[in-house]
């Protein structure tokens, strides 16, 4: 499908609902700011962008369809997703649920619709929440397609296992429709009132279990180990980085990923999802939850090298970097890595 370079289309999502940091909405505007869509052209991509999105007219619909709308949303200090407006209040703790859900679903008709007309829909973010609609989007467009999660945390809390309450924490349980988010929405749906939506409802479970690869983790909640083993999902820690180093570790996720293809005789379509704290904070230092012990550059650039190798790419998302943490020299060069990141995975430093 995606033989020979083409058009690879930027989904710039300035979103940071699914966290309580702001300044990770800006992280797709300094991406492309830093000259992303020029560097794409000069690898010879016919680059598609025509401006960030624009997620402003869902929060204006959310609180105008609201029965409340005309009382003052609540709360007035700067850290705007922890702030819970009176169109949005919280499902048990989950922050945001509605406005998470109402972008993702957005990006996720978007992603679709660029991957059906064969081009790469690359998304910058934003928080990692985006994911559910970004990994919606690619299953919409390439049915059998797998995912291969870059990231310290495995992001599959479910409402009934999340202490945060954050849902960029949570996308891959929305995307596998794990138990614990039935139980929790359909408690919810019984007390709801009936102006307020019930979200994620539009999410089909569209991701098997055994359709994702996890490289990187180092960071996992103890509900989410859980969840992990439960379901027999295929997790390379920073342990087993350390172990195998990384060219085995990317060998034996693609074959995990090839050997459970639906389609035996084609190379299994990759998804691959970013999040810019796999990397060691001193190589990745913005972005909103730091773990230290990750990968390196050259391991974080291997990863995209390979899977731009196998010719099978057909979504790419970057997410989590947040250029109003740690000082500018560090912004600059946390954007300056994640713009590396995609142009490796679009087949830069292949020779
Ligand atoms: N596991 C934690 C939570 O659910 C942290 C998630 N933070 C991330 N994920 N940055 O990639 O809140
Ligand atoms: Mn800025
Ligand atoms: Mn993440
Ligand atoms: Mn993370």
């Amino acid at each position: 499908f995606l033989k020979s370079p083409k058009t690879v289309s930027i989904v710039g999502c300035p979103f940071s609902g699914g966290q309580p940091k702001i300044g990770v909405d800006e992280g797709p505007i300094h991406l492309v700011e830093a000259g992303l869509v020029n560097q794409l052209q000069e690898l010879g991509w016919n680059v598609k962008f025509d401006g960030h999105h624009q997620f402003e007219d869902i929060k204006y619909t959310l609180s105008s369809s609201s029965a409340t709308a005309s009382s003052p949303a609540a709360g007035t200090d700067n850290d705007t997703s922890t702030t819970s407006n009176h169109w949005d209040p919280p499902i048990g703790i989950l922050k945001n649920p509605r406005l998470v859900s109402r972008v993702c679903e957005e990006v996720a008709k978007v992603v679709s619709g660029h991957a059906k007309k064969g081009e790469l829909p690359v998304t910058l973010g934003g928080d990692h929440s985006l994911a559910m609609g970004t990994i919606s989007g690619t299953l919409d467009a390439h049915p059998s397609a797998g995912v291969i999660w870059v990231d310290a945390h495995a992001d599959i809390n479910t409402a009934a296992t999340t202490e945060s309450g954050n849902i960029h924490g949570m996308p891959v349980s929305f995307l596998m429709g794990l138990d614990g988010n039935h139980q929790a929405f359909s408690d919810y749906n019984k007390s709801n009132s009936p102006s307020l939506e019930t979200p994620f409802a539009w999410i089909k479970p569209v991701l098997k279990p055994s359709s994702i690869v996890y490289i990187g983790l180092r960071d996992v909640d103890s509900g989410e180990k859980k969840i992990l083993k439960d379901n027999g999902i295929k997790a390379f820690s920073m342990h087993d980085v350390d172990r195998y180093g990384i060219g085995k570790v990317v060998e034996m996720a693609l074959d995990y990923l090839n050997a459970d293809n639906t389609n035996p005789d084609e190379v299994r379509p990759i998804h691959l999802s970013f999040d810019v704290d796999a990397l060691d904070p001193s190589v990745a230092p913005s972005t909103g939850t730091p773990v230290r012990g990750g990968l390196t550059f050259r391991e974080g650039h291997y990863i995209c090298e390979r899977i731009w190798e196998t010719g099978a790419l057909v979504g790419l998302d970057l997410m989590e970097v947040n250029p109003s943490l740690e000082d500018d020299v560090s912004v600059k060069q946390t954007v300056a890595v994640g713009c590396s990141l995609v142009r490796a995975a679009l087949g830069e430093t292949l020779l």
